[in-house]
């Protein structure tokens, strides 16, 4: 049993939707954090850095922060959705980087330039959004002539799925990007992804392009 500390971002999405992946039991606890749930004490002691998400082992009392952190774990804890060989599981490790790199913060300051304070700094607006294409361009040609970012569906495709479902936030037409669209389309039609999308409380459909 894992306990899931979460909000409804593409942060805590990855995570919702790998356990959902795994068929792990969870429990799932929402964090407000428009109402700075995430600075109260009791969190800070499984997420210093006050931020979601963050798991709690139950079977071990083990906690993580860090959606790439909690996804390795997680993969690792059950031997799923990250190869073992050595290349293999560096493609998808390479791959989940990017995301936590490049993808998760950069695409972030689009959300916070572009959609809520639009106008206030056209410099940082151009910046982020000439970097998301650029980032959309790496994904597309990436996905040119395979069906998944690594070998095989992975963790890598998981943690980046969410930050493309908010391509509307980014002013993205995913129809610029044809790899990315079957991409995402093809993983927005699974199952687990559906219902990890809904944790900790739906707040939308998934966006269709
Ligand atoms: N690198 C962290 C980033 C986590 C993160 O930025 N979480 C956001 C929501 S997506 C958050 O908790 N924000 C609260 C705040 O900024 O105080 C991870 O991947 O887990």
């Amino acid at each position: 049993m894992i306990d899931l500390y979460t909000w409804t971002t593409p942060n805590g999405r990855k995570v919702s939707i790998l356990l959902e992946e795994l068929g792990l039991a969870y429990t799932v606890h929402a964090v407000d954090i428009s109402k700075d749930e995430q600075f109260r004490p009791e969190f800070l002691k499984i997420s210093p850095n006050n931020r979601i998400p963050a798991i709690v082992d139950r079977e071990t009392g083990f906690h993580l922060m860090e959606s790439g952190a909690i996804m390795l774990y997680l993969a690792e804890k059950t031997g799923k959705l990250l190869p073992k060989a050595i290349e293999p599981r560096y493609r998808v490790i390479e791959w989940l980087m990017w995301q936590m790199g490049g993808i998760g913060p950069m695409l972030g300051q689009v959300h916070h330039f572009v959609k809520y304070n639009k106008g206030k700094a056209p410099y940082a607006e151009e910046r982020y959004l000439k970097e998301a294409h650029r980032l959309y361009g790496v994904l597309d040609r990436r996905l040119t002539d395979r069906e998944f970012v690594a070998d095989a569906y992975s963790i890598a495709d998981i943690a980046i799925w969410p930050w493309i479902s908010r391509f509307e936030w980014q002013t993205i037409d995913l129809n610029d990007y044809a790899n990315v669209k079957r991409w995402y389309l093809a993983i927005a039609a699974r199952p687990a992804v559906q219902r990890g999308y809904d944790v900790p409380k739906k707040v939308s459909d998934i966006p269709m392009p």
